[in-house]
C-alpha cells in the first residue's frame, strides 16, 4: 500500500485564515498543546485549561521571550474539537508581520506547517467527520452561491452519509442471508430467497435517485455558462448590464460595439451563472472585429445556453434565421418601449429601458435547465463529486448484475461477490474503505488550514 502523503504523529501548524492584511487572523495547532506551552504568556493557565475554553495572553516567542501578539486562544482537547487531537486556534491580529512571527515561533517550538486538507484529514481519521462530509467541508469553502451553500451544508450534517448507510444496512442484511445460503449449501436447508429481489430493486432505484442529483451538484457547484448573442445593436452589452445590476459593458448606438467577449458571474435563484457578452455577429470589414466575432462563435458553441437577441425595430434579418434554425436559443425580441416590427413567436418580448420581460427570461432560463434535468430543489440531497458519482454508478452496475443472477437463479456465490462489490463502493464513498490514493487525491485538494 503507498504512503499517506500526511505523517499523522506531528503536531502541526497553519494559518487558517486569508493571508492578507485584516482584522484578525486565525492560526490553527493540532497534535500537541505542550508545545504552545512555551509559547503562551500563561503556560500553566493553558495546562490546566479544559477542552472548548479560550484563554487570553501573550503569544511569546519561545526562544527569546518577546510578546509577538496579544491573543485569544480557544483550547480543545482530544477527542473533542475540529480534528479529534489537542489543538487550538489562535486569534491574533490579522497584520501580515505578526501572523509571520506567530508562524515562526509555533515552528521554533515544534510545529511542522500542515499540508492542504490536513486537519480536516485528521478529524477524518479520528472519526470526527465521515469522507462525504469532508468532501462537503471543502465545497462549503468553495461555494459560490447561496444554494451551493446549502447543498454542502446538507451533506455536512451527514444526510447523504445516511442515505447511503440506510442502502448499505439493506445490503449487509441481504449478504448475510447469502452467507447462510453458502454455508449451507450442501444441505437439504432450503433458504427463501423471496426478499431479495424486492431488497435488491430498491436498492438500485435509490442509488439511480441518487445519481440523477448529480447534474444538480455539478450546476451549483460550477455554475452553468450562459452567453448572449445576436447582431449588432440588438442589445445585448444593455442586458448583460441589467444582470450585472452595473454599467460593466459599454452601450452605444454605433453598431459593433462590443468586440471583445466580456464574461462575469451573476446568480439567478441561487444558480451560479458564467454571463458572457459577446460581440455582434455581423460581416466586418476590421480586422479586430473580425478576431471579435471569431472568439464569439467559440463561446457560443461553448455555452450551455444561448439567449439570441434580435432588434425588435429591425426586425428578423436573414443571418438571425439562419443562426436559430441551426441553434437551440432563447429568443428575446428587444426594445419593446419603440415602435417594433410584429414579433414572431416564441420570442420573449423585452425592453433594456422599462425592464418588461425580464422576469420572463429568468423564467425561460430555470425552464431550460429544469428541462435538462436539474433539479432546482436545495432542500433534497444532492451529490457533486466525480469520485462519489463514479463509486454509485459502479455500486448500480454490480447490484444490477446481482439483481440479473437471482432471477435466473444462479448460485449464491456469484451473487455474493456481486453485492460484496457494491458494499465495497459505498464504503469507499463515505471513507470506510478507501484506498490510500482516493484519501491523498481528494484531502490534497483542500485549502491549507482546513
Ligand atoms: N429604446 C431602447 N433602446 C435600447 C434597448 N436596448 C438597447 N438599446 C439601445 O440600442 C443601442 C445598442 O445597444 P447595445 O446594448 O450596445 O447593443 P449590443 O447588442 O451590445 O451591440 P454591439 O455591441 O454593437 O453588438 C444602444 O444605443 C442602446 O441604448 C431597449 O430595450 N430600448
Ligand atoms: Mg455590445
Amino acid at each position: 500500500m503507498k504512503e499517506l502523503q500526511y505523517i499523522q504523529d506531528e503536531p502541526i501548524v497553519a494559518l487558517a485564515t486569508a493571508w492578507a492584511e485584516s482584522a484578525l487572523a486565525v492560526i490553527r495547532v493540532s497534535g500537541s498543546l505542550d508545545l504552545l506551552e512555551p509559547c503562551f504568556s500563561n503556560g500553566e493557565k493553558l495546562k490546566k485549561a479544559k477542552s472548548h475554553t479560550a484563554l487570553y495572553g501573550w503569544i511569546i516567542d519561545p526562544q527569546t521571550g518577546v510578546e509577538l501578539d496579544e491573543v485569544l486562544l480557544t483550547v480543545y482537547r482530544a477527542p473533542g474539537g475540529y480534528t479529534g487531537e489537542d489543538s487550538a486556534d489562535i486569534s491574533c491580529h490579522g497584520s501580515l508581520p505578526v501572523i509571520e512571527s506567530i508562524l515562526t515561533a509555533l515552528r521554533s517550538a515544534g510545529y511542522r506547517d500542515a499540508a492542504p486538507g490536513e486537519f480536516t484529514f485528521r478529524a477524518f481519521l479520528h472519526g470526527k467527520l465521515d469522507l462525504t462530509q469532508a468532501e462537503a467541508v471543502q465545497e462549503l469553502v468553495k461555494s459560490k452561491s447561496h444554494a451551493a451553500q446549502r447543498l454542502a451544508l446538507r451533506r455536512l450534517n451527514g444526510s447523504l452519509y445516511d442515505r447511503i448507510d440506510t442502502v448499505k444496512q439493506k445490503l449487509l442484511l441481504l449478504s448475510a442471508s447469502l452467507g447462510v445460503e453458502l454455508d449451507y449449501a450442501e444441505d437439504e436447508a432450503e433458504v427463501s430467497r423471496d426478499s431479495y429481489i424486492p431488497t435488491l430493486k430498491a436498492a438500485i432505484d435509490e442509488i439511480r435517485k441518487l445519481l440523477e442529483t448529480y447534474r444538480t451538484g455539478r450546476l451549483y457547484q460550477n455554475g452553468v455558462r450562459i452567453a448572449l448573442a445576436g447582431k449588432t445593436n440588438a442589445g445585448k452589452s444593455s442586458l448583460f448590464n441589467i444582470f450585472l445590476r452595473e454599467d460593466r459593458s459599454i452601450v452605444s448606438s454605433q453598431h459593433g460595439t462590443t468586440r471583445d467577449y466580456i464574461e462575469s458571474w451573476i446568480e439567478i435563484q441561487g444558480i451560479p451563472v458564467s454571463l458572457f457578452d459577446t460581440a455582434g455577429i455581423r460581416a466586418a470589414d476590421d480586422q479586430v472585429e473580425q478576431e471579435g466575432i471569431r472568439r464569439t462563435e467559440q463561446i457560443l458553441g461553448s455555452a450551455e445556453l444561448i439567449l439570441y437577441l434580435v432588434d425588435g425595430t429591425e426586425g428578423l434579418t436573414e443571418e438571425d434565421i439562419n443562426y436559430l434554425e441551426n441553434h437551440e436559443c432563447i429568443k428575446i425580441w428587444t426594445k419593446s418601449d419603440l415602435n417594433q416590427k410584429p414579433r414572431p413567436d416564441g420570442f420573449i418580448n423585452y425592453s433594456n429601458t422599462t425592464n418588461e420581460g425580464f422576469q420572463e427570461i429568468e423564467n425561460a432560463i430555470l425552464d431550460k435547465l429544469k428541462g435538462d434535468g436539474f433539479s432546482l430543489d436545495t432542500e433534497k440531497v444532492v451529490i457533486d463529486s466525480l469520485r462519489q458519482k463514479e463509486l454509485l454508478e459502479r455500486c448500480q452496475a454490480s447490484l444490477q448484475e446481482a439483481l440479473g443472477q437471482v432471477e435466473q437463479q444462479y448460485p449464491a456465490d456469484g451473487i455474493a461477490i456481486e453485492v460484496q462489490d457494491a458494499m465495497q463502493a459505498l464504503g469507499e464513498i463515505t471513507g470506510e474503505l478507501s484506498s490510500t490514493d482516493v484519501l491523498n487525491t481528494m484531502f490534497g485538494e483542500f485549502c491549507l488550514g482546513k
